[in-house]
């Protein structure tokens, strides 16, 4: 048995001190700083684990997973587009590459190191693209379909429903289907080679991914924003917590 509470690396913003608000946020002019949601570090303390904030590093540094039991890739900023083959254009919002570069190489080592992986809105995006696939620089590229970007909702508040697909979901809901938030302009498009589509929206929008020879799940809409209503906004930070004790158990057996 683990005899310690898991650690929950958490990554987030990497911003400037003048950035949000229109002014001067915290420090002196020209610094910068490192911004952890709460919504999430709440979430992975409800479900019994730490949670370790994980700002963008050196690339070297993503070593840091060696001593984590598990990861979660935050929602934030618009990946890149040259990381799937596309250019910025006008509907892009802010975009960090330090933070996407970072972000690669720490999934890369999560994956190789068989961490359990959680991915959130952006990081749902970022472990598609990971895998080769492609995201609708809006989803409005799609066609006709649903909102999915709110702003002036209270973030807990359900947008669409979600079909969910996959019998891992299925069994975590006990549900065939739920109610989500949506918080995101941009979509998964073309699927990264070996990830299942595991939720979606009905105007044929992906809301979930999983992949079968890894403990990935990835959903697009935000149970951390919805846990501050409501208690299912903690399944998939359960799920999370449930592969880690699972991974630690089938480690001592080996032992
Ligand atoms: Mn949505």
């Amino acid at each position: 048995m683990m005899k310690r509470k898991p650690l929950i690396g958490v990554t987030g913003y990497d911003v400037s001190g003048e950035e949000g608000f229109g002014g001067k946020l915290r420090g002196n002019a020209g610094q910068g700083f490192s911004v952890i949601g709460h919504d999430y570090l709440r979430c992975v303390e409800r479900v019994g684990a730490i949670p370790v904030g994980l700002p963008v590093l050196n690339k070297e540094n993503v070593s840091v997973v060696e001593a984590l039991d598990g990861i979660i890739f935050t929602g934030g900023e618009d990946i890149a587009p040259h990381l799937y083959g596309e250019n910025v254009d006008h509907r892009f919002g802010r975009i960090c590459p330090e933070r996407d570069d970072f972000e690669w190489k720490l999934l890369e080592a999560a994956l190789k190191a068989g961490k359990p992986i959680l991915g959130i809105c952006r990081g749902l995006q970022l472990i598609n693209v990971y895998f080769g696939g492609t995201l609708y620089k809006d989803v409005s590229d799609k066609g006709d379909v649903l909102v999915h970007n709110f702003e002036k909702i209270p973030r807990w508040y359900t947008a669409h429903k979600a079909s969910l697909l996959h019998p891992v979901l299925r069994q975590l809901y006990a549900s065939e289907e739920i109610e989500i938030n949506s918080f995101h302009h941009m979509a998964a498009n073309k699927i990264g080679e070996g990830l299942d589509i595991a939720a979606i929206a009905p105007d044929g929008i992906v809301e979930a991914l999983v992949h079968p020879s890894h403990r990935l799940m990835a959903v697009q809409w935000h149970p951390e924003m919805m846990a501050v209503q409501n208690q299912a906004g903690l399944i998939p930070f359960q799920w999370l917590m449930d592969e880690v004790m699972q991974g630690e158990g089938s480690a001592a057996s080996l032992g």
